[in-house]
C-alpha cells in the first residue's frame, strides 16, 4: 500500500517553470546564446549550476567564478519573477491534492531541486502541509539521480516502493524510477513517456487512482 507521496514543486504545484524559463532566457539573451522553450525542457528539474552548464555547453571563457556570478544573476531575476507570488499562484487543485494525501494519513514530502523552495512554500501558504521538505543542498547528486527522492522517503521512514513521486520533468521522472518509486507525470499528452501514468495537471489528481491508496 501507498505510504507516502513526494511532490515536486516547480511545474507541479505552481507555475514557476515559467518564471525559471524567463530568468534563464534573460541570461541567455544577455550572452547572445540561443535559448527557447524547447531547450528549456531539458533544464526542468535540473539544479541551478547544472542548468547553467546546459545553457553554456562547451563555449570557452566561463570559469567557476564567472559561472557563479551568472547563476547569482539568474537567481536575482528569478526572485523578481516570484516576488509577487501568493496563494493564488498555486495551480488549481494543488491544495486539494495535498489535503487528500494528508487526510489519508500519507507522509507528504517535498522533493524540489530548488533552493528557493522554502521561500516559495511560505509565499504559497502551504509550508505546514509537508511532513518534510528535503534540502537539495544536502543531497550529493541532483535529478536525474535518485538522491532527493531517496532522502524524502528516508526522512519519513517509508520504503521507496511504497512512495509515489509526482513530477513535471523528464529528469525528475528518471530520478523517481531510479529511487524505485512509481512516477506520476504532470504534462500534456505525449510528454514524459517514461512516467507510469500521465495527467494534464495536478487538478486531475485523484488519490484513489493509485494502487493501494487509503
Ligand atoms: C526546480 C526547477 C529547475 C531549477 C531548479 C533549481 O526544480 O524545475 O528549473 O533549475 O529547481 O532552482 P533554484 O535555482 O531555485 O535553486 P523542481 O525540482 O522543483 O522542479
Ligand atoms: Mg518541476
Amino acid at each position: 500500500p501507498l505510504g507516502g507521496v513526494a511532490f515536486d514543486l516547480d511545474g507541479v504545484l505552481t507555475d514557476t517553470a515559467r518564471a525559471h524559463f524567463r530568468a534563464w532566457k534573460r541570461l541567455a539573451d544577455s550572452l547572445g546564446i540561443p535559448f527557447d522553450e524547447a531547450a528549456n525542457e531539458a533544464l526542468k528539474g535540473v539544479d541551478r549550476m547544472g542548468s547553467l552548464a546546459l545553457i553554456l555547453g562547451d563555449r570557452p571563457g566561463f570559469d567557476a567564478e564567472r559561472r557563479g556570478a551568472l547563476a547569482a544573476g539568474k537567481n536575482r531575476w528569478y526572485l523578481e519573477e516570484i516576488d509577487s507570488f501568493g496563494p493564488s499562484d498555486l495551480f488549481p487543485g494543488a491544495r486539494e491534492a495535498l489535503e487528500s494525501c494528508r487526510a489519508a494519513g500519507l507522509a507528504v514530502t517535498l522533493a524540489s531541486a530548488s533552493r528557493n523552495a522554502p521561500l516559495l512554500l511560505r509565499k504559497l501558504g502551504i509550508e505546514a502541509m509537508f511532513d518534510i521538505v528535503v534540502d537539495p543542498a544536502a543531497v550529493a547528486n541532483g535529478k536525474p539521480a535518485p538522491d532527493i527522492f531517496l532522502a524524502a522517503a528516508a526522512a519519513v521512514g517509508v520504503a521507496p516502493p511504497a512512495m509515489l513521486g509526482i513530477e513535471d520533468s523528464a529528469a525528475g521522472v528518471t530520478a523517481i524510477h531510479a529511487a524505485d518509486m512509481a512516477a506520476l507525470g504532470i504534462g500534456p499528452p505525449g510528454s514524459l513517456p517514461d512516467a507510469d501514468r500521465l495527467i494534464p495537471s495536478i487538478a486531475d489528481f485523484r488519490l484513489a487512482d493509485y494502487a493501494g491508496a487509503a
